[in-house]
């Protein structure tokens, strides 16, 4: 804890977290490549396992990437008390912090669906298990929100189980106030609600995660880009904000069950945010559709 807090001074260090040292980590490949952050693959010598190592580009870290790095290992460290959110098994301080999760053999599920037209039973059981995890996120107190749900945020193990991951855009929420200082203008445009482009100092809440799912579900129905046909976001916001919706016509009628978990998808991305379900109305519903 007392190496924690030198490493952050800015925040309160108040967890505990396993510290890996990086000299144990054989790195592998790259898996990945975001902002200020990339995803490595590597193999833990000591415990022969396959890992996942989230490490930051520069060394020095800016305050406000400190903070989210700190709080992202929070939030992960909580979801190793769900099944279908991805778990931290530790961070690294030297050289740089870095977060240690388990590897997840199948990818993304943005990657699955691209590659591989995958059986409808198997989308129906990944929907529900990711209702599950963002019911999870949802109960904790504070509140998890995660802001970023899409297909390529969704990790798959060797089962094609789910882990919801990547928590660099999350918040913690306590009562109507959103804890930290990012606001979700990082969030993917093709995924946020229309409430948040009409005001970008809106304070998120459950129901951008839920909106998120709807657009996540006509990923998982079509194996497509939502408006991938747009030609910049201004036209996106634009057409979100005025009722606008990924194209219906590539959701197929014929194959069991898409026309009733499509009504979900649509009340998901209702343009009213109180006309959204709940993750545990979803998770209800899915599982009807699963076990049939
Ligand atoms: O689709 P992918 O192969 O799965 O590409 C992305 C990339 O890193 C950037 O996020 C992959 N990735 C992230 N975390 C993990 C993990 N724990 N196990 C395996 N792959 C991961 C993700």
């Amino acid at each position: 804890a007392d190496e924690l807090q030198n490493r952050f001074p800015s925040v309160t260090v108040d967890s505990k977290f396993p510290i890996i040292p990086y000299e144990r980590l054989e790195e592998q490949s790259i898996l990945g490549r975001g902002g200020f952050a990339y995803v490595m693959k590597a193999r833990h010598l000591d415990w022969r396992q396959e890992v996942a190592v989230k490490c930051l580009w520069t060394r020095q870290l800016e305050g406000s990437e400190q903070e989210v790095m700190y709080s992202e290992a929070r939030k992960l460290n909580l979801g190793s008390r769900s099944d279908h959110v991805i778990s931290l098994l530790g961070v690294c301080l030297d050289p740089n912090f870095a977060i240690v999760m388990p590897y997840m053999e199948n990818g993304s599920l943005a990657g699955l669906l691209r590659d591989v037209d995958v059986p409808w039973a198997l989308r129906w059981r990944m929907a529900h298990e990711i209702s599950l995890g963002m019911t999870f996120l949802h109960c904790q107190n504070p509140q998890i929100l995660h802001c970023d749900l899409k297909a390529e945020n969704v990790l798959l193990d060797g089962d094609f189980h789910v882990k919801i991951s990547d928590f660099g855009m999350s918040k913690w929420k306590i009562k109507s106030r959103v804890v930290t200082q990012t606001s979700p203008e990082g969030s993917t445009i093709t995924h946020a609600p229309p409430e948040y482009f009409a005001d970008i100092n809106l304070a998120p809440n459950p129901k951008f995660d839920v909106y998120s799912f709807g657009v996540l579900l006509w990923e998982m129905i079509t194996r497509a880009d939502p408006y991938g046909n747009a030609i910049n976001s201004a036209l996106i916001r634009l057409a979100v904000t005025s009722g606008q919706r990924p194209d219906m016509t590539l959701v197929p009628t014929g194959p069991p069950d898409v026309i009733t978990v499509s009504q979900l998808m649509q009340t998901c991305w209702s343009q009213n945010p109180e006309d959204r379900p709940t993750f545990q109305d979803c998770a209800a519903q899915l599982q009807l559709v699963k076990d049939r």
